[in-house]
């Protein structure tokens, strides 16, 4: 149960968006937003444009969370953590060291390699970038969304070469993430969750192969549904992280 002393917390981020159930198109505050509302912790939500919460967490990065007047944590991991320090409770609801352990792994994995996918998807993808500028950028003016965000998106695809995603080329991006998800496919459990109770494998994994399941990247979209025990998955976790009445929602009171 949610104890009436936690201090107040404020979840800063980028715009939201318009599609149902994505919070948000950073999966880093969607890994935010989806651990809070899986312990049930009401937040606020603080909009920004890139750099606007430098003076909380001096990466300038998304998320932030603002805990009571004198506390920012910054990076999804870390909040994560936090949250758990913050409600005396684990995700996975022990205190296995191994459990937690292997639970971080899966999160590295989501947070680096799928995170890298996703990323790829939006802004080097050819048959995606227009629809996701005009979607994630549609506060900006047409010129400067025409303009600054080819720039931005040249600066972008330079990092996915850095990271080796992109420095093969399309074809072996999208042939290395088929292999990903066919492995994630055969390693998806047919119930429950990731390591069989829940954990930050769960939200980390789903913040990013949730961002890749809807109609900004169709073809990346179609590649999950093509796997049914990975799709039935997300479905799982998104019911029991989806907030009032969720799954999440009874198992944080029952911890
Ligand atoms: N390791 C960080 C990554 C956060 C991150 O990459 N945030 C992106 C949005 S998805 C961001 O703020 N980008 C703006 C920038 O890098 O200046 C986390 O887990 O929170």
């Amino acid at each position: 149960m949610t104890s009436p002393n936690l201090p107040k917390l404020v979840l800063c981020e980028f715009d939201a968006t318009t599609i149902p159930g994505l919070e948000s198109y950073s999966p880093f505050c969607m890994k935010a937003h989806r651990a809070l509302k899986y312990l049930g912790l009401p937040y606020e939500r603080r909009h920004g444009l890139p750099g606007t919460f430098k003076k909380y967490y001096s990466t300038g990065q998304v998320p932030v969370l603002l805990i009571g007047d004198s506390e920012a944590v910054g990076d999804s991991t870390d909040i994560l953590a936090r949250l758990q320090t913050l409600t005396g409770r684990t995700f996975h609801g022990t205190n296995d060291p191994k459990l937690a352990a292997e639970a971080l792994l899966w999160e590295e994995l989501a947070d680096t390699s799928l995170a890298g996918f996703l990323i790829a998807s939006r802004w080097a993808d050819d048959r995606n970038w227009t629809r996701f500028r005009n979607n994630a950028f549609s506060g900006l003016p047409t010129l400067m969304r025409g303009v600054i965000m080819e720039v931005v998106r040249k600066r972008m695809v330079r990092v996915l070469v850095a990271r080796d995603v992109w420095r093969a080329g399309p074809e072996a991006c999208w042939r290395r993430f088929q292999a990903l998800l066919d492995s994630l496919e055969a390693n998806t459990p047919e119930e429950g969750f990731w390591l069989g109770a829940f954990s930050t494998a769960d939200i980390a994994l789903f913040s990013q192969l949730y961002s890749l399941r809807n109609e900004i990247t169709p073809w990346q979209r179609d590649q999950i549904i093509a796997r049914p025990r990975l799709t039935r998955y997300l479905d799982r976790v998104d019911a029991a992280t989806r907030g009032m009445g969720s799954a999440g929602a009874s198992h944080s009171s029952a911890a």
